[in-house]
């Protein structure tokens, strides 16, 4: 049996980080690129066919294309192109991969129109593919088991289970259900403590999201720095069982936790019919905004404080999305070529993904659900703290969102009254 292999992708380091302008970078590292990865970029624009892509970088404008079954690069704007206005900073964060045009999207840094998001998506995709050889097209994925038959994606491991299945399972798929690792006992606990935890937070206090629901009620949907909220919760990521999670998790890898000083946990109620705001997350990848080839993959680890199964805010997965690059904006649809999976979980279940693959919480349609998201990262080479995927930037985007978009309104929220 081979041996499990490593989780950790990075290929950049922010000490490296240089300033980066358009004239050198396509001048030498562009062909560099496409002379390394060129065919997959070509495929993925093949298969996603976006518009041209117009990089206006304070008035110095180049167009990116496919043209004959070559990705070319030519001054102004091609034909039909989507136009990306972009500082020099913008520029360089994107060519060294610190910031997503998604993430210039969501955080407002781009005048382009909403209309051409999937454009965008899109782009992110083939950039990817061609600075980290990262496939897009990927028909032929093929899930293991570590016999070599296909992987039964519906399987759950409990804490008695062989580490190297669990950890084979994880890297093979990209997620791993965990069933009945916690007492239901301690999230009846956790659940109280939630409770107890809501009037202390309030709208625009740093530390929590909040949404509107149809009747037009804000809700407060994340509890962030939850540990300090929690004693429950405390004794859970402080005890032994935690600590074979992170083994386990970690294989040959090394996994940190994050640090309870900061916003080790939070804990999100997913209220019934959603109209405003980001408290079902849709389709995307933890490294969407950014910063993969600098903190990929971490893991984000789910605790089911009450059932998360249909109709109560389940997870779903996109198995095999960490190791073939189809976009957030093609996952769930017809246009799929790797199909989505349900996670219907009980309380006290966990569920682990990577930062890498594809996930979408659902918006609940019959109970009310909470669920704690906390993670073990990659140390980072300094030491012991795992920066992950986030930095200032992308960390404040993604504490924006909840103000900058919207998840589309729930069925029920939709549903005409
Ligand atoms: O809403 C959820 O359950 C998932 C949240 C999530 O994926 C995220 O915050 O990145
Ligand atoms: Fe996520």
């Amino acid at each position: 049996m081979d041996a499990l292999r490593s989780i950790d992708r990075r290929t950049r380091d922010d000490a490296d980080t240089l300033e980066v302008g358009p004239e050198e970078f396509f001048a030498s590292t562009f062909g560099e690129l496409l002379d390394r990865h060129g065919e997959l970029a070509v495929a993925a624009l093949e298969r996603l066919g976006p518009r041209p892509l117009a990089l206006d970088v304070a008035g110095d404008v180049r167009s990116v294309r496919l043209s004959s079954g070559r990705v070319v690069v030519e001054p102004g704007v091609a034909d039909g192109a989507v136009v990306v206005d972009l500082t020099p900073e913008l520029f360089s964060a994107l060519a060294q991969q610190q910031q997503s045009l998604c993430a210039m999207f969501v955080g407002g840094l781009l005048r382009t129109g909403a209309r051409y998001y999937d454009d965008l998506i899109a782009w992110d995709a083939a950039w990817l593919a061609l600075l980290e050889g990262w496939p897009v097209v990927g028909d032929d994925l093929e899930l293991l088991d570590r016999d070599g038959a296909p992987l039964d994606l519906g399987r759950r491991f409990s804490p008695d289970d062989d580490p190297e299945e669990i950890g084979h399972f994880l890297r093979e798929a990209g997620f791993v259900h965990l069933a009945g690792w916690l007492d239901p006992g301690a999230m009846d606990a956790i659940a109280a403590d939630v409770e107890r935890a809501l009037p202390g937070y309030s709208p625009g206090d740093g530390r929590s999201w909040w949404a509107t629901t149809a009747d037009g009620t804000e809700r407060c949907v994340r509890l962030q720095r939850f540990q300090e909220c929690s004693p429950t919760t405390v004794e859970i990521l402080t005890g032994e069982l935690w600590e074979q999670l992170r083994r386990t998790l970690a294989g040959p890898d090394e996994l940190v936790a994050r640090p309870l000083t900061g916003n080790a946990i939070e804990a999100l109620v997913k209220p019934l019919a959603v109209a405003k705001g980001i408290s079902d997350v849709p389709w995307h990848r933890d490294c969407n905004l950014g910063r993969h080839a600098y903190g990929c993959c971490s893991t984000t680890v789910g605790i089911s404080v009450t059932d998360g199964g249909e109709g109560r805010g389940q997870l779903r997965v996109v198995p095999g999305s960490h190791r073939v690059l189809m976009p957030s904006s093609v996952a769930g649809t017809s246009r799929a070529w790797l199909e989505a999976l349900p996670l219907p979980t009980r309380k006290g279940d966990l569920t682990v993904h990577l930062s890498c693959t594809l996930h979408e919480a659902q918006p609940p349609t019959l109970d009310e659900r909470i669920v704690m998201y906390t993670g073990f990262g990659l140390p980072d080479r300094a030491g012991k703290a795992a920066r992950g995927t986030d930095s200032d930037a992308i960390a404040s985007i993604r504490e924006n969102v909840q103000y900058t978009t919207s998840q589309a309104p729930s069925p029920l929220a939709a549903r005409p009254s």
